[in-house]
C-alpha cells in the first residue's frame, strides 16, 4: 500500500476548508490552514494544527496568489496541497507548479484539468464515445455564416457558448436570425475579455432543462466509478440553493446509462480523482452532455449520505495513489439526502450580500443531520469572498421524509444579525412543486420573491454592480486576471456569470 502524506495544505477557507480538514484528521494527516488578513478569525485557521498569512484581503492578493500558497506549502513541509472549490481548484497552471514544487495537488491531472476547461474539447470527447451531447457544433465557429448553416441543422432557439466558459459564463440566448451575428460577436468579445479566448460555439437550446450530474471517482490505476446523480435544478442566476440525491427524475435504469456515459467520459478525458459530469435533461427525459467539473463540488456531501462514502477521503488516497479498492457494483444507494445553501444573503434585495457579524447562531442537529459550516457565533463574515456561510444536509430513507427532515432543521436553523437565505429555503422546501418532484431551472422564477421583478430592475441592477465589485477577484477563472474588471462587465446583460459556481 501506499504511504499517505503526513501533511496537507488547505488552499481554501470557509466550510470547505474546514470540511477537508475534517477528513485529514480522521486519517491521521496533520492540516496547514492559510488565510487573508481579513480571516484571521476564520473557523479554517482555528481548526488547522497549523496556520500561515498569505497577504491582504483580495483573493487576487491571497488565496489566488499562486505563489504565495506554494511559498506556504514549502516553508510548512506538507507533502500535498488541496484546493478545495473556486479558487485555484480548476487551475491547470497551479496544478502544474504545485508538481514542479515537489507537491502532490489532490486533484486531477493538469492535463486533464486543461482538457477539461475547453468545453469544445470536451464535446468532441463526448461526441467520438457516442455519448449524447446537446446538438450543435463541435469545431470552433469562424463567422456568422458558419453560425447561420448550423442553426439551420438544430434550429431556433440556439445558445452561443464560449470554449473555456462554463457556469453560466460568456453565454448569449438567440431567438431569431435577426439576433444572432450580434449575439455572435457579443459573445466573442465577453469570452475574449474574460477568459483571454474568444472561441466560442453554438448549442440548441433546451428550454426548461433539468440540470442533473453524475459524481465520478477515478483512480490513478484505471478504475472509474460513479456514485449516482444530485438534481441541481433549483438554482438562481447559476447560483445552486438547493440539491438532492437521488433525483426525483431519475429511474434506475436512467442512472445506470447516465452513470456509464460519465464514466466513459472522465476514462477518455485522463480524469483522475473526483470529479462531475453535468447533464441537461429535457422534459421528456432525454439528457445531454454539457460539460466535466474538474473538482470537488458544494453539494458532494447528499452523494456522501446516500453512498456512505467520504468523497474527501477518497480524493486523497487517490491523490497519494492508491487504488479504489471497489467496482461500481460494491457501490450501493441508500435512502434520499437534500443539502440547502445558507447565504449571507438577503433575498428581500434580491440576494444582495449581507456581511456582518454573526450576533446570534444556533444550528439544528438531531438524528441525520449534517451542518458543514465556516462560521460561528461573534465571527464576522468578511464582505470579500464567497457568501456561502454554511449548507445544511439531511439524510432520511425516503424523499418525502428527508423534506419534512429538512424543514424540521431548518425551522431550528436561528442566524441573528445578518440577513441570510434561510427564509426562502424554507419556502422552496414546503413548495408542492417541490414536494411533487416539478423541477426545472425555471423554479425560482416562479417562486414569489425568488427573482428581481420588473419594477425592481434597477435596485437589481445596482445590487449586481456593488456585488460584482465586492466579489472581484474571488473568481476561479484562471484566464480571468486580464480581463476587464467587474464593473466593466457587471452592467452587460447575461453578464452575471462571474458568480463562482
Ligand atoms: C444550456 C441551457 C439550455 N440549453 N445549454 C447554464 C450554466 C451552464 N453550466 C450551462 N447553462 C445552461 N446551458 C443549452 N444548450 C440552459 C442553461 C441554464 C442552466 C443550466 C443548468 C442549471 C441552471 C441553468 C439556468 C439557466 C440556464
Amino acid at each position: 500500500m501506499t504511504r499517505l502524506f503526513t501533511k496537507v495544505l488547505i488552499a481554501n477557507r470557509g466550510e470547505i476548508a474546514v470540511r477537508v480538514i475534517r477528513a485529514c484528521r480522521e486519517m491521521g494527516i496533520a492540516t496547514v490552514a492559510v488565510f487573508s488578513e481579513a480571516d484571521r478569525e476564520a473557523l479554517h485557521v482555528l481548526q488547522a494544527d497549523e496556520a500561515v498569512a498569505i497577504g491582504p484581503p483580495p483573493a487576487t492578493e491571497s488565496y489566488l496568489s499562486q505563489d504565495k500558497v506554494i511559498a506556504a506549502a514549502r516553508a510548512t513541509g506538507v507533502q500535498a496541497v488541496h484546493p478545495g472549490y473556486g479558487f485555484l481548484a480548476e487551475n491547470a497552471d497551479f496544478a502544474e507548479a504545485c508538481a514542479a514544487a515537489g507537491l502532490v495537488f489532490i486533484g486531477p491531472p493538469p492535463a486533464a484539468v486543461r482538457a477539461t476547461g475547453d468545453k469544445l474539447a470536451a464535446r468532441r470527447v463526448a461526441a467520438k464515445l457516442g455519448v449524447p451531447l446537446v446538438p450543435g457544433t463541435t469545431r470552433p465557429l469562424a463567422d456568422g455564416a458558419e453560425a447561420a448553416r448550423a442553426v439551420a441543422e438544430i434550429g431556433y432557439p440556439v445558445m452561443i457558448k464560449a470554449a473555456l466558459g462554463g457556469g453560466g459564463k460568456g453565454m448569449r440566448l438567440v431567438h431569431a436570425y435577426a439576433e444572432l451575428e450580434g449575439a455572435l460577436r457579443a459573445a466573442r468579445s465577453e469570452a475574449g475579455s474574460a477568459f483571454g479566448d474568444a472561441t466560442v460555439y453554438i448549442e440548441k437550446y433546451i428550454t426548461a432543462p433539468r440540470h442533473v450530474e453524475i459524481q465520478v471517482l477515478a483512480d490513478a490505476h484505471g478504475t472509474v466509478v460513479h456514485l449516482g446523480e444530485r438534481e441541481c435544478s433549483i438554482q438562481r442566476r447559476n447560483q445552486k440553493l438547493v440539491e438532492e440525491s437521488p433525483s426525483p427524475c431519475v429511474a434506475p435504469e436512467m442512472r445506470r446509462r447516465m452513470g456509464e456515459a460519465a464514466c466513459r467520459i472522465a476514462a477518455a478525458a485522463g480524469y483522475v480523482s473526483a470529479g462531475t459530469v453535468e447533464f441537461l435533461v429535457d422534459r421528456v427525459g432525454n439528457f445531454y452532455f454539457l460539460e466535466l467539473n474538474a473538482r470537488l463540488q458544494v453539494e458532494h456531501p447528499v452523494t456522501e449520505f446516500v453512498t456512505g462514502r467520504d468523497l474527501v477521503r477518497e480524493q486523497i488516497r487517490i491523490a497519494a495513489g492508491e487504488k479504489l479498492g471497489y467496482a461500481q457494483d460494491d457501490i450501493a444507494f441508500s435512502g434520499h439526502a437534500i443539502e440547502c445553501r445558507i447565504n449571507a444573503e438577503d433575498p428581500d434585495a434580491n440576494f444582495m450580500p449581507s456581511p456582518g457579524k454573526i450576533l446570534g447562531l444556533r444550528a439544528p442537529g438531531g438524528p441525520w443531520v449534517r451542518n458543514d459550516s465556516g462560521v460561528y457565533e461573534g465571527y464576522t463574515v468578511p464582505r470579500y469572498y464567497d457568501t456561502l456561510m454554511a449548507k445544511l444536509i439531511v439524510w432520511a430513507p425516503d424523499r418525502e421524509a428527508a423534506i419534512t427532515r429538512m424543514d424540521r432543521a431548518l425551522a431550528e436553523y436561528h442566524v441573528s444579525g445578518m440577513r441570510t437565505t434561510l427564509p426562502v429555503l424554507r419556502r422552496i422546501i414546503r413548495h408542492p412543486d417541490f414536494a411533487a418532484g416539478r423541477l426545472d431551472t425555471g423554479f425560482m422564477e416562479r417562486l414569489p420573491g425568488g427573482h428581481e421583478s420588473g419594477s425592481r430592475r434597477t435596485v437589481a441592477l445596482i445590487a449586481a454592480v456593488l456585488e460584482a465589485y465586492e466579489r472581484a477577484g474571488r473568481q476561479a477563472a484562471p484566464q480571468a486576471a486580464q480581463g476587464p474588471g467587474p464593473w466593466a462587465r457587471a452592467g452587460r446583460p447575461g453578464a452575471s456569470g462571474w458568480r463562482r459556481r
